[in-house]
């Protein structure tokens, strides 16, 4: 009897049998959509060090990836991904991470990174809520939502972390849902090739608790809210408040070139102790 086998099983740890994510969870497709993005462009894993903080999403890279993984404090991928790649220039570090880890705890770390424009891909999943630690308020999460934070629903405003990684002056700012996993892929890929801060955000079911809390239903309901909410920002551009009202805004938002960080700084060093 022949046993099929995942396509990207190869990308994954031997010894790792099972993952810690529920069924339905969006951190599949886009674990398949970073994956088929490597895979395209015929990078090596053993050129990649993908960074996590603490959540469901940091679960994605560690311990499934055959590849060096550093699964980091709270809120710090971003901080400890800054000193490898200055340790390590030649390295494509990854940070894969939630949107409570990246733009709440770690909200500086992002902005400062995307100010200095150190070359590093992110990619911030972002599903509207504290997953890991049973469902509160996120800075993503959206006015009127009901979590265990917010029982009559949260009345605070929520980050646009796309135009907030843009106006910090990141040169590849990039946003897709779950539904849009072929874009997703082109996006990551687009990004791993920028030499520079690119970001990658990824808005991703959480059934178990978002949906939960925001009665959106199953993983299927919410794939099909992603796709009858998704718009364009190209095509958001003619529309008007009422009909963007409750909208999804995706796409490519930056894609520019300027100098890295990282290799500057490498040049400096090497010109230095030339003396
Ligand atoms: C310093 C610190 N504060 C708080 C926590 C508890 N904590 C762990 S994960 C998490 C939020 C996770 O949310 P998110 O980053 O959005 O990831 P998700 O689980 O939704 O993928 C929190 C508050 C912690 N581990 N460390
Ligand atoms: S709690 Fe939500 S985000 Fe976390 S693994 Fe489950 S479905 Fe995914
Ligand atoms: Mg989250």
């Amino acid at each position: 009897m022949s046993v099929s086998v995942h396509p990207y099983r190869r990308y994954m740890r031997e010894h790792v049998r099972r993952t810690t994510t529920c069924p339905g969870c969006g951190n599949g497709i886009i674990t398949q959509a970073i994956l088929r993005a490597i895979e395209g462009l015929g990078q090596d894993m053993n050129d990649f060090v993908f960074v996590s903080g603490i959540g469901c999403a940091s679960w994605i890279p560690s311990p499934l990836f055959a590849a060096d993984t550093l699964h980091t404090t709270h809120g710090r991928p971003i901080a400890f991904a800054t000193g490898l790649k200055l340790g390590l220039p030649g390295k494509n570090v990854m940070v894969i991470s939630g949107d409570g880890d990246l733009a709440a705890i770690g909200g500086n770390h992002l902005i400062h990174a995307a100010r200095r424009n150190i070359g590093l891909t992110v990619i911030l999943v972002n599903n509207g809520i504290y997953g890991m630690t049973g469902g509160q308020t996120a800075p993503t999460t959206p006015r009127g939502v009901t979590t265990i934070t917010s029982p009559y629903g949260s009345l605070e405003h929520p980050f646009d972390i796309c135009a907030m990684v843009a106006a910090a002056g990141a040169p590849y700012v990039a946003r897709w849902t779950t539904y849009h996993p072929r874009q997703m892929t082109r996006s990551i890929t687009k990004a791993l090739q920028k030499n520079g801060f690119a970001l990658v955000e990824a808005i991703s079911q959480c059934p178990v608790q978002f949906g939960r809390a925001a009665k959106l239903g199953k993983a299927i309901d919410m794939l099909k809210y992603y796709k009858s909410k998704s718009v364009n920002w190209k095509r958001a551009r003619d529309l008007g408040e009422e009909e963007l009202r409750g909208r999804i805004i995706v796409g490519e938002f930056v894609n520019m070139e300027k100098p890295e960080l990282a290799s500057q700084w490498t040049r400096l060093k090497e010109e230095v102790m030339e003396g």
